[in-house]
């Protein structure tokens, strides 16, 4: 059953936290935690092309003939259609690798920020993000969580929910 919890602070849009699947969420947009590429991976990525269906991967193809043939640079956000997933679309950015040498900090801003403003153009209401970069990318939970909270503040929607994927990511992020 998924855990919900508001954040007080957040002042224009709600901000709420879920211990869950993002690829059940009922929202306008899904954001995925893909690659450069943009055809597919591991983690929440590959979550979203298996349950989404083979429509997604065809919509991230005509991106890579299109646009985005260098592919997709890390920090920034491009939409294609969710599919067979409930949500409308899916918003694919690219986390930045954690390093322990060089800040990469504004990156996982951007990304936020960046999906954001994709999802406010096409319109949309509500929007779930997983805990970008903190899997295969290996950022530490507790950092990623204060950028992530911090980037989605004035966010330009109603609804941002973070869909945290196991409960010591869940804590992490809904902490007060
Ligand atoms: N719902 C919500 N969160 C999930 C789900 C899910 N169904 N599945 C995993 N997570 P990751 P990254 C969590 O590795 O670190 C891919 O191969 C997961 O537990 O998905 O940004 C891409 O193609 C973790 O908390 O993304 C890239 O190559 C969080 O989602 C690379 O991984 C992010 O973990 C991106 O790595």
């Amino acid at each position: 059953r998924p855990v919900r919890c508001r954040d007080p602070i957040g002042d224009v849009a709600t901000i709420e936290y879920v211990l869950g699947d993002i690829t059940e969420q009922e929202v306008d947009v899904i954001v995925n935690a893909a690659n450069s590429s943009l055809l597919g991976g591991g983690g929440v990525d590959g979550a979203i092309h298996r349950k989404g269906g083979p429509e997604i991967l065809a919509a991230c193809r005509e991106l890579r003939a299109g646009h985005y043939g260098g592919g997709l640079k890390t920090g920034q956000a491009v939409a294609t259609t969710a599919g067979r997933l409930r949500a409308r679309w899916v918003v694919h950015t690219v986390g930045p690798v954690w390093s322990a040498t060089e800040d990469r900090s504004q990156l996982l801003t951007d990304c936020h920020r960046n999906a954001l403003r994709v999802a406010a153009e096409l319109q949309a209401r509500t929007i779930a993000f997983p805990a970008i970069s903190t899997g295969i990318y290996r950022w530490p939970v507790e950092d990623a969580s204060r950028i992530a909270r911090a980037a989605v503040q004035n966010a330009p929607v109603e609804l941002v929910r973070f869909v945290l994927f196991d409960q010591r990511t869940y804590d992490a992020f809904a902490r007060p």
